[in-house]
């Protein structure tokens, strides 16, 4: 980072004087393009969008050279079926039922790649329908379960990243992500894990994004204090049900197209629909401009977990002994590779370790 960049980051976060970003200034109009990677430096991306923390897309000239824009994609634009059962059709991938509602989320179940795609094929053939619903095939951890060919090139812009570093560190996992589905697959409202940023690029097809600047979805909460599934809905109109509503402004929206590269600030929530068959790669990454919201968020769910907690803890017998069957299995459920890590899974170092790790928290 260069000198002038330096002074105004410390003048930046001098200013914040350790309370966590939301959006600086005033929430932009519309979302900038950045159209030519020959004039946008990494200082230009630091200074006009990661720390004031506002979104921005990237024309598809910042993601020409990678290997899935040409060898995923079928000269018509389409997803390459064939390429991708040929490299990865044995591999098991998650995949989410966009049609049924879980909390504020989709259930999940997990099949092999050919068999997704088979669904997919058929989904098509069906007039964009199946009895068995429309499947989103999400958050498949690409880089860490398969040496993966040259997919993408990682843009200087998202290079400097804590998150991933961390867990390649561990060698057990990693937020780098797949996504592909139908035309009509989407994501629920949302703002992304520990208030991470994110990046999205299409591989083929297109997306539209809404995007609330951090603090507008309190004007979103249900009269039960409950923050929407889908912001797209009629029920928002119902005052009764939504009575803040009328107090939220209009969300940012924003079609990106094949190869263009959106970056997501912390702690926006967001709703994303595909227009078309759509195939993304998404990362999270945490870094120095996005630490401090994250920490924020990490206590305060933590605080929401105690509370909770602590109307159970004190009238069930053998508390911990609970916390110890439900934690373990959830932990090697979640990370593939902490089977053999002992230092991950609290597995016991000496006799007793990891209870006092949990009975800590709780
Ligand atoms: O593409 C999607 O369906 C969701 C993407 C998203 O939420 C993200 O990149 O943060
Ligand atoms: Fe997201």
């Amino acid at each position: 980072m260069d000198r002038e960049t330096r002074a105004f980051a410390e003048s930046h976060f001098q200013r914040l004087r350790g309370r966590p970003a939301g959006a600086v200034g005033a929430t932009p109009g519309r979302v900038d393009f950045i159209e030519s990677p020959d004039s946008f430096s990494y200082a230009d991306f630091f200074k006009g969008y990661l720390l004031p923390n506002v979104p921005c897309v990237f024309s598809s000239a910042f993601t020409e050279g990678w290997g899935s824009r040409r060898r995923w994609v079928t000269p018509g634009g389409k997803p390459d079926f064939e390429h991708l059962l040929r490299n990865y059709g044995d591999v098991v991938v998650p995949v989410a039922n966009c049609g049924v509602q879980e909390y504020n989320s989709n259930p999940k179940e997990h099949m092999l790649l050919r068999d997704y795609i088979s669904y997919w094929k058929d989904y098509i053939q069906g007039g964009y329908s199946s009895p068995r619903g429309c499947l989103y095939l999400k958050d498949w951890h690409l880089c860490r379960d398969s040496s993966a060919e040259d997919v993408f090139t990682l843009p200087v812009y998202f290079s400097s990243d804590w998150l991933n570093e961390y867990w390649d560190a561990l060698d057990v996992d990693d937020y780098r992500f797949i996504y592909m589905g139908p035309t009509g697959t989407w994501s629920p409202f949302h703002a992304d894990i520990f208030r991470s940023f994110s990046w999205s690029v299409n591989i083929c097809g297109r997306k539209k994004w809404f995007f609330f600047p951090p603090g507008q979805e309190e004007a979103l909460r249900d009269c039960h204090g409950g923050l929407p599934y889908d912001v797209t809905s009629p029920a928002l109109l119902d005052s009764r049900l939504y009575p803040m509503r009328k107090h939220c402004s209009p969300p940012l929206e924003l079609t990106q197209e094949a190869g263009e590269m959106v970056f997501v600030p912390s702690g926006w929530h967001h709703q994303v629909h595909n227009l078309e068959d759509t195939i993304s790669i998404n990362h999270n990454w945490v870094n120095g401009c996005n630490l401090a919201n994250m920490w924020h968020f990490l206590q305060q769910e933590l605080r929401a977990v105690q509370q909770e907690v602590s109307q159970w803890r004190d009238t069930m017998p053998d508390w911990h002994r609970h916390c110890q069957d439900w934690a373990l299995p959830t932990v090697h459920r979640h990370l593939p590779g902490a089977a053999s890590k002992p230092w991950l899974t609290g597995a016991p170092l000496w006799p007793g370790h990891h209870e006092v790790l949990l009975r800590d928290q709780f």
